[in-house]
């Protein structure tokens, strides 16, 4: 069998200057004393409703980054990895809106960042910077938020504060994270803020302002810096049919599939939304479908995030819902997130799904670089002392059987140039509080002590050596 490991050619060895790290984000991390004053994002003020995080806990510590970066870049290091990826608080760094366009940054918060990125540079350790990871500043967001064409003005003046503030501190620029996820959640599901439920126009809407913000964003980036590498990242998931022999399973996968893995990249590629038939003759959805000015091959290169693959069922509930509705196979080994661990599907899409997008229509190449994967456990937020979770099998398998998949895409030709496992640290995940824990480092969040876990330990080898010994 032609990919068969035996011990004897089992150490996989990766392309020579291949970039290894771990990713955060600032709202799931920091513990912001400023936001929870007065400059609040949406999500801020989201966590402090009750219910709508499933272990009522809120991120107003968090891991407390924001005071104890120095000691977390340590551990990074400690770890040999050469890459981080952070996020930007928009809704601290810029809290208001305007039409003048003279907006300004607090210098305080600029201060911050810039020392921060410094630390890392300073230690040669390439950075990944997201400029909107899912919060938005608070007049903006009570102002419709990304359903409205002033956020993504906004953006794009934001995008051009930070490039002269920062930007020679930034390797990898990341205007968006994972837009289709964040209008599922907003308003479709509405787990997350703006809290709309079955509201897909509202969706469809809300990316196309993401669109046009991205554009602007890239543009006022390169204005600043020419050569700057600017993307955003896509949460690409593999959909198959719960049954294949059922057509309105395999519809609604189809229709998932085009509008949940493509709709962004592919609206970068030809500057335009395009929704699968027959949505694309619904007047309101076609009206979405006119050109975005800019837009076009907006992609210095692809970021990818993945983790799963989802089944999907059509539903006689709602026989009209295109989308259908998610099956679980309770065979499958799945995560506290719900999330079965598939590492065929990140071959997939590094092999199939992506190639439409990597290359740009002036003829420039667009290398691949893994912006997240990694798997979560579940421990409550209060645990101290003790040794829960340290041994974490699931993650070390979840994590050696991905870059095994990455490692057979790089050997059939896909450019892959990094990898960045989520999370560093164990951190704030969204609807799902502080007891969904992603992190190579244990935080015991009362203490704020960090132990390394075994995986740590085992990522920290691969790194150092550059290769993967399958069977450790
Ligand atoms: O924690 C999130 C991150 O903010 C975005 N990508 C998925 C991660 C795990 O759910």
């Amino acid at each position: 069998m032609e990919d068969e490991l035996t011990p004897q050619n089992a150490t996989l060895k990766f392309p020579e200057g291949f970039l290894w790290g771990a990713a955060t984000s600032h709202f799931q991390v920091e513990g912001h004393p400023t936001e929870m004053s007065t400059r609040l994002s949406d999500w801020s003020k989201w966590t402090a409703i009750a219910g709508n995080i499933s272990d009522s806990t809120t991120a107003d510590s968090a891991c407390e980054f924001f005071s104890r970066y120095q000691s977390d870049i340590e551990l990074l290091g400690g770890l040999n990895l050469g890459a981080l990826r952070i996020s930007l608080n928009w809704a601290v760094l810029c809290p208001t809106s305007g039409e003048d366009g003279k907006r300004s940054l607090d210098m305080k918060e600029v201060e911050y960042y810039r020392n921060l990125l410094s630390s890392l540079k300073k230690r040669n350790i390439t950075t990944f910077v997201t400029l909107f990871h899912f919060c938005l500043p608070e007049a903006l967001a009570d102002d419709e938020g990304w359903l409205s064409e002033k956020t993504a003005i906004e953006f794009g003046r934001f995008a051009e504060l930070i490039a002269r503030e920062l930007g020679e501190y930034i390797d990898y620029w990341i205007t968006i994270n994972e837009p289709l996820p964040y209008v599922y959640q907003g308003y479709v599901d509405g787990s997350w803020p703006p809290g709309q439920k079955q509201h897909y126009l509202n969706a469809f809407k809300a990316v196309r302002n993401m669109l046009k913000g991205h554009a602007l964003a890239y543009h006022a980036i390169h204005k600043v810096i020419p050569d700057a590498k600017v993307s955003f990242t896509n949460h690409w998931r593999p959909f198959v049919p719960r049954n294949k022999w059922n057509p309105l399973d395999c519809l609604v996968t189809h229709m998932r599939n085009r509008v949940f893995n493509h709709l962004f990249p592919a609206a970068i590629k030809h500057g335009a939304m395009q929704f699968p038939f027959p949505l694309n003759f619904e007047p309101s959805i076609k009206a979405l479908c006119e050109p975005i000015e800019g837009l076009k091959d907006t992609m210095d290169y692809s970021g990818v995030n993945y983790y799963t693959r989802d089944m999907s069922q059509h539903s006689f509930e709602a026989p009209f819902d295109f989308f259908g509705r998610s099956w679980r196979n309770l065979e499958a080994e799945i995560s506290c997130m719900g999330w079965e661990s598939y590492p065929d599907g990140l071959f997939e899409i590094l092999t199939k799904e992506l190639k439409p997008y990597l290359k740009r229509s002036d003829g420039k190449d667009c290398p691949i670089m893994i912006t997240e994967n990694g798997y979560a456990t579940l421990f409550p937020a209060h645990l101290v002392e003790g040794d829960w979770s340290l041994t974490d099998e699931f993650r070390i398998k979840y994590l050696i059987s991905h870059l095994m998949a990455m490692h057979k895409a790089i050997q059939k030709g896909a450019n892959v140039k990094g990898y960045l496992y989520w999370s560093l640290l164990d951190n704030f995940e969204w609807a799902e509080g502080l007891k969904a824990r992603f992190g190579l480092v244990r935080v015991a969040f009362p203490t704020q002590e960090r132990t390394l876990r075994k995986s740590a330990y085992v990522y920290a080898k691969i790194a150092q050596s550059n290769t993967l010994d399958p069977f450790i």
